[in-house]
């Protein structure tokens, strides 16, 4: 039966499961918003900029595992989409953003709104494609969608011209994808598991290090199971928060930067790095020459061009970190470790990294130490970029896996706002806490239009220092505290919240701090509260850019005022 593109498009992303689209109309997208009315199951999102298109769809992939679709149209809406699609690639997200294309006569001649986008996405997508034959369309879509979410996830882009589609075709959707020349290894070289179980059994001073893969994979009970068996302490980096419970006895926390102390010293004096689903960001290795020397390393991970890319690995196992685990686990002998556990809890009582000053003034750990209490560790929390980031990430304990959608690889201010929207979209059922700054938040607060007209109930915490906070911790350690370009004015949140029809509330005080996030959990529906911080708190402990691991700074003891200038190296 003949079907246009834009019907073809419809029925071929249905298909793949989707429910949701989160997009922004155009021009050459007319003939397609045209035709959704008649696919009553697909929801349409219409956000306020394309970014926030990206990140709901990135948002929305990661609580739910599957997809995420965001649709502009060319030109700028497409460009639009850009930030969000780097975001997706560098924490290998599943995406398949759709763009409008100029129709294919006018390719190439600078047509109104017409920019090379396959062009420009090439460096940041896992594959793009120009659709030039209505009759390709089938195919290409259901390539995307394999594409996007099988071996390593990431974004896939279909730029579509206008004149697709309206075309017909009668070709079907093919019954499986024929890639030559793109293999996954699924499963792990059982040689090297092999050499792996050898390597833990004889280590004293094993350490997991558990990053995005395992939740990719969902491994997080193969996980549990191959640390409990051996008795070694996780650690897990920003994006592996929740694949481990961090309520368990042998969690430690977050490596890297700003991770806890007790974790990097761990990753630093360890004798075996047994690292999953990870890609020794520098964020996590600190200054490469000084990294983990101590440590053999055996690298799990499904990509192999991240083994050995930044850390020399002894044994490299490429598969998928649920199927290799599962045959590590076969073969891994039960084992003690009492030494080593015992020297990590003297690590953890000499440096409490998550102790909270008890000061007169506001802190944000504690904004964000109540937002734990008060959800009872239930809640997902997605954040901004900056130090609201890291305090979410220090401050929340995850338990469950994807329950903190942050942006790591990219470091996308403007992140927080439309990714919780789209987790809130793909799991209505959970509490969704934005946990944003006041910069971050100004860079997509457009998107309170779209959580009040889809009525997504978002709950937004405003880590509110008056400053770009993290930049600002940065020019007070290495620049001679000379805020150049940190200060921030802000409009009055409660009031724009309240001019898009969402309740709030502004805490200045700690004793306010409860009352306030109770009354936005009761609230049926999104609620914002500005949180007016301590301004020159920072974030630590800090691994200074360019140091070793183990040349973390701890921080203050007292009240920041009374807090001298330090400087460092
Ligand atoms: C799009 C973008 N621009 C610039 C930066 C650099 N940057 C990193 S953190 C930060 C400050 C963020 O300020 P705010 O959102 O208020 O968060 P805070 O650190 O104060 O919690 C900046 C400017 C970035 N990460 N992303
Ligand atoms: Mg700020």
């Amino acid at each position: 039966m003949k079907r246009t593109g834009a019907q073809v498009l419809c029925e071929g992303i249905i298909s793949e499961g989707v429910e949701v689209i989160f997009g922004f109309p155009g021009g050459v997208l007319l003939e397609l918003y045209d035709t959704l009315p008649q696919y009553p199951q697909l929801r349409h999102i219409l956000v306020r900029h394309e970014q926030g298109a990206a990140h709901a769809a990135d948002g929305y992939a990661r609580v739910t595992g599957k997809v995420g679709v965001c649709l502009a149209t060319s030109g700028p809406g497409a460009t639009n989409l850009v930030t969000g699609i780097a975001n997706a690639h560098l924490d290998s997200v599943p995406m398949v953003a759709i763009t409008g294309q100029v129709a294919r006569a006018f390719i190439g001649k600078d047509a109104f709104q017409e920019t090379d986008i396959t062009g420009i996405t090439l460096p940041i997508t896992k594959h793009n494609y120009l659709v030039l034959n209505v009759n390709e369309l089938p195919g290409i879509i259901k390539e995307a969608f394999f594409l996007a979410r099988s071996g390593r996830p990431g974004p896939v882009l279909i730029d579509i011209p206008k004149d697709i589609f309206t075309d017909q075709t009668d070709v079907d959707f093919p019954a499986r994808v024929e890639l030559p020349g793109y293999t996954v290894v699924q499963q792990g070289h059982i040689a090297q598991i092999e050499k792996a179980a050898r390597l833990i059994g004889e280590a004293s001073r094993p350490l997991i290090l558990a990053g995005h893969g395992v939740l990719i994979s969902g491994a997080s009970e193969e996980l549990r199971q191959l640390a409990e068996t051996a008795q070694i302490p996780v650690a897990t980096t920003l994006l592996g928060l929740g694949c481990f419970p961090q309520t368990h006895i042998l969690s430690c926390g977050m490596v890297g930067m700003h991770g806890i102390a007790c974790a990097n010293k761990a990753m630093d004096q360890s004798d075996l790095l047994i690292a999953v689903g990870m890609r020794f960001d520098d964020r996590v290795t600190g200054k490469i020459s000084a990294y983990a020397q101590q440590a053999r390393v055996i690298h799990i991970d499904i990509d192999p061009a991240e083994i050995g890319k930044n850390v020399k690995v002894d044994v490299p196992i490429v598969g998928d970190v649920k199927k290799v685990l599962q045959a590590l686990n076969k073969m891994v002998a039960a084992a003690g470790h009492m030494a080593w556990l015992r020297q990590l809890d003297d690590w953890r009582r000499q440096s409490p990294s998550l102790d909270i000053r008890d000061t007169a003034s506001l802190l944000p750990q504690y904004v964000v130490s109540k937002i734990y209490e008060v959800t009872g560790g239930e809640a997902i929390i997605v954040t901004g970029v900056g130090q609201n980031q890291m305090w979410a990430a220090q401050h929340y304990l995850y338990t469950r896996p994807n329950t903190l959608v942050t942006s790591g690889g990219l470091g996308t201010m403007g992140f927080g706002l439309p990714a919780a929207m789209g987790a809130k979209v793909g799991r209505p059922g959970e509490t969704v806490w934005c946990i944003d700054g006041d910069g971050g938040l100004q860079m997509t607060i457009q998107e309170l239009g779209t959580i009040v007209q889809e009525k997504v109930a978002v709950k937004i915490a405003i880590l509110n220092n008056g400053y770009l906070g993290m930049v600002r911790q940065w020019q007070e350690l290495f620049y001679g505290r000379r805020y150049v370009a940190t200060p921030l004015s802000c409009p009055d949140f409660v009031k724009i919240a309240e001019a898009y029809g969402i309740p709030g509330s502004r805490v200045t005080r700690k004793e306010e701090v409860v009352p306030a996030i109770e009354q936005a959990m009761k609230h049926d529906g999104p609620f914002l509260i500005d949180f007016m911080v301590e301004p020159e708190e920072g974030v630590y402990p800090m691994i200074p850019p360019g140091a070793a691991v183990a040349e973390f700074i701890e921080g203050p003891k007292e009240e920041v005022s009374a807090w001298p200038q330090r400087s460092i190296r």
